[in-house]
């Protein structure tokens, strides 16, 4: 079994890598990423010597580079992590994100029909729902939910999304989609909630609050998406859309007080700040068919999950601070200049 796990050198993608590398040791993953600003090949050291590993640093938007590894290498599954991410930044800055989001998108399963694929797996989000309100904790996402977008970053996952579907119905491509809540854990990027709350609480600085605070956001440990991930590659059906979620709803305040608590750190360091344009309210996933149909269940609470994280963060200071300084930008000339 060959998968092409592309964005494997962001969050949640490197995270995949791992778990799959533990769960499947004989399967060869090939992580295609440009190594955006999100992109860190530090992550992905500990595999990088690994024999059923490569690391490919490419764009999915250049069709050329992704047709030239598709011929080489002949996947088996493609596992599409590879996006940019960050919804303040779509707000910065639209373009990129319909780019890669979308035109990459397009790219990667244009490939899979020339060169033939097993399963393309779309990894998108619960933004595609847009938001629930905040007084109906009645109402979830469930995967019949109309896609309704906020963003231009959620605008470009829907759109991505679209095409998946288009492509399995008009040219029969064996697709998955998968649509989780907010992840939280090891190697998040510190412009992310949870990773900036930390890392600046930890430097006694001030701790952006959007708004009020009252947002809600359903937060699920990143090992039980990537656990989801893989009972859809088993089992999933060709053509379905699974939700990912593990109903732990918290507000941001509750969980920037949390963070502070663990920490040993006051509360005067909150900050309400200016909220984002168009902030979602609330988001809650429905996940009854990944565990009707896969039996998946999500095996970390957020209290356990948020202490591990917590403690990932001051164990691996050195990983997060070469992010703040910038430093991290340079490993891929370190590391391969002379190769
Ligand atoms: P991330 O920003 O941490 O990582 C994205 C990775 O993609 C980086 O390694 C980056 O270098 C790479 N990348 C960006 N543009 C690329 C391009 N054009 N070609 C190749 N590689 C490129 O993101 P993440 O949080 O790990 O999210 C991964 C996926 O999961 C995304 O598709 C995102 O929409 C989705 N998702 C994220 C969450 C969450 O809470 N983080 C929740 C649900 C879904
Ligand atoms: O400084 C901050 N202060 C703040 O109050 C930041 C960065 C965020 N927030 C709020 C905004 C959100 O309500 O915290 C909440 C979480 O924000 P983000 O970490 O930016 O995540 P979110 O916008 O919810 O999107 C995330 O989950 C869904 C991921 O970044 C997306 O890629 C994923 O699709």
């Amino acid at each position: 079994m060959k998968i092409l796990v592309t964005g494997g050198a962001g969050f949640i993608g490197s995270n995949f890598v791992f778990y799959m590398m533990e769960k499947h040791p004989d399967y060869d993953i090939v992580v295609l990423d440009k190594l955006t600003y999100a992109g860190n090949l530090e992550t992905l050291e500990s595999v990088m010597k690994n024999p059923h590993f490569k690391f490919v640093k490419a764009d999915i938007a250049d069709r050329d580079a992704v047709f030239d590894l598709f011929e080489q290498e002949k996947f088996d599954v493609v596992v599409n992590f590879a996006a940019e991410s960050h919804v303040d930044r779509s707000i910065e800055d639209p373009g990129l994100f319909l780019t890669t989001n979308i035109l990459g998108t397009q790219v990667l399963m244009d490939a899979c029909r020339k060169y033939g694929i097993g399963r393309y797996h779309q990894v998108s989000t619960d933004e595609v729902y847009g938001d629930l309100p905040l007084d109906r904790t009645d109402l979830f996402f469930t995967e019949e939910t109309p896609i309704h977008t906020s963003s231009p970053y959620s605008a470009s996952k829907a759109s991505a999304d679209l095409l998946v579907q288009a492509y399995h119905r008009t040219f029969g491509l064996p697709v998955t989609i998968s649509r989780c809540s907010n992840n939280y854990g090891p190697y998040h990027f510190p412009e992310k909630l949870i990773p900036l709350i930390i890392s600046r609480a930890l430097a006694d600085e001030s701790l952006p609050v959007y708004g009020t605070g009252e947002n809600v956001r359903d937060w699920l440990y990143v090992e039980d998406h990537c656990a989801a991930i893989n009972r859809i590659l088993e089992d999933g059906r060709e053509g379905e859309v699974y939700n990912i979620g593990g109903h732990n709803e918290r507000t941001n305040l509750q969980v920037v007080k949390t963070i502070l608590k663990q920490l040993g750190k006051p509360e005067s360091l909150i900050t309400f700040v200016t909220d984002r344009a168009g902030h979602d309210l609330r988001y809650a996933i429905d996940p009854a068919k990944m565990m009707n149909e896969l039996g998946w269940q999500p095996t970390t609470t957020f209290d356990e999950g948020i202490r591990r994280t917590v403690e990932w963060y001051l164990d691996n200071e050195s990983w997060w601070k070469s992010i703040i300084s910038g430093d991290y930008q340079n490993y891929y000339e370190r590391m391969y200049a002379e190769r």
